[in-house]
């Protein structure tokens, strides 16, 4: 593709001599850029629907990042910004769309576990990264997206989008809606149990999709976590489920055949190993319920794919008519397949727990 104009804003070594679309993130526009001395970068467009103020999301970023980078003592420990030729480093173009860059890593980077150890790794990232974090001044913190994992109020954005029908699919979706709504109640379990005091608020990534964190190449061990665009205070228990929804899946969010979807009980366990040797501080609670953070990570990305479809991919980025739905089915075949082995989640986290923290 050609080399964006906003490219020039940004303070990069050499000229740009390749760019083109990378990854596969659902939020942002990513595109790679090389230039003749060899440098490589990342430069985004932010999601100005997701994102009300880009501005504050990349402050955000660069706080956790620079907190990550002193109290590591380790400069690749995170992700690094390349300044703006105004010295800040977020860029707002001519069409008052908002851009940032980072180094790119050279990284492995994976739509799914090859071997249970990178999925352990990934436990290790994620809840070190917690870990890191849980004296992150909160209070500079901003809230990217307000209630981003309240399920009770995305089960009300759901129904908000149901009663609205502007593109008149409801019709077609009365079964994954019927089977969503049989969930409700499920689904607030955690929510209740944070506003009721018995879980703490942490400082959480609250994306934490395998695709989130870089891997080292060679050993394999993980380099940085990436996308701290949620950065927020939430509940220990969807950073841990999230990963789970996402990486302990037998195949991917977008399978057209969601009869492919199942937990798979061994990542499940690998995870939890992980996890909890990383994420020393939490509460018997909070690990009690790790399962309930998995169930409920899956139904609210399949209510929030189910809705979103509904009122016409406005928030997703698709790359065909019906992908939303797609990745409702799978979302919510899965949802069913944990509810099966709900006995087994727990046994699981039990024993693990037992085995590590006594
Ligand atoms: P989104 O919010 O859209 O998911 P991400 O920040 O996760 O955007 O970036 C999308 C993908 O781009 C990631 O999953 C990863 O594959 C890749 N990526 C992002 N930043 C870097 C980086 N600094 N180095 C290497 N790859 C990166
Ligand atoms: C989005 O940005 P990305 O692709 O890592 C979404 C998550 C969903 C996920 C589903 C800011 O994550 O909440 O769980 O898609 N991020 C945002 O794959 O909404
Ligand atoms: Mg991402």
């Amino acid at each position: 593709m050609n080399i964006p104009v906003q490219v020039k804003s940004f303070q990069i070594i050499g000229n740009p001599v390749s760019c083109i679309e990378y990854g596969n993130g659902h939020i942002n526009l990513t595109l790679k850029l090389e230039t003749d001395t060899g440098n490589k970068y990342i430069l985004q467009r932010i999601n100005k629907y997701v994102f009300k103020n880009p501005v504050k999301v990349v402050d955000n970023a660069n706080g956790v990042t620079r907190f990550l980078r002193e109290k590591t003592g380790d400069p690749n420990s995170a992700l690094c910004y390349v300044e703006t030729v105004d010295g800040g480093y977020c860029h707002e173009d001519a069409e008052g769309e908002f851009w940032r860059m980072y180094h790119y890593v050279e990284a492995i980077c994976l739509e799914s576990p090859e071997t249970l150890e990178d999925f352990y790794e990934s436990a290790i990232a994620f809840g070190t990264f917690q870990r890191y974090l849980s004296d992150y001044p909160v209070e500079t913190l901003y809230e990217t997206i307000p209630n981003f994992h309240n399920t009770p109020d995305r089960f009300r954005q759901l129904k908000e989008a149901i009663a609205a029908d502007p593109k008149g699919r409801v019709a077609q979706v009365q079964k994954e809606i019927e089977y969503a709504l049989s969930l409700e109640e499920k689904g607030g379990t955690l929510q209740r149990m944070l506003e009721a005091g018995e879980l703490p608020l942490r400082v959480t990534h609250n994306d934490t999709k395998l695709n989130n964190v870089l891997l080292d190449a060679n050993t394999r061990k993980s380099l940085c976590v990436i996308d701290l665009d949620t950065v927020m205070p939430g509940l220990s228990a969807f950073d841990f489920g999230d990963s789970i929804r996402f990486g302990a899946a037998t195949t991917q969010e977008g399978d057209p055949n969601p009869e492919n979807m199942k937990l798979d009980m061994e990542r499940f366990e690998a995870y939890t190993r992980g996890f909890l040797t990383a994420a020393t501080a939490l509460t018997d609670k909070e690990v009690e319920v790790l399962p309930y953070g998995a169930l409920i990570m899956t139904l609210e990305v399949g209510i929030r794919f189910l809705a979103d479809y509904i009122n016409g991919d406005v928030y997703f980025r698709t790359h065909y008519p019906e992908q939303n739905l797609v990745r409702c089915h799978t979302q919510l075949a899965l949802a069913a397949n944990m509810l099966k082995n709900w006995d087994e989640m727990n046994a699981i986290v039990a024993k693990i727990a037992k085995e590590i923290r006594g």
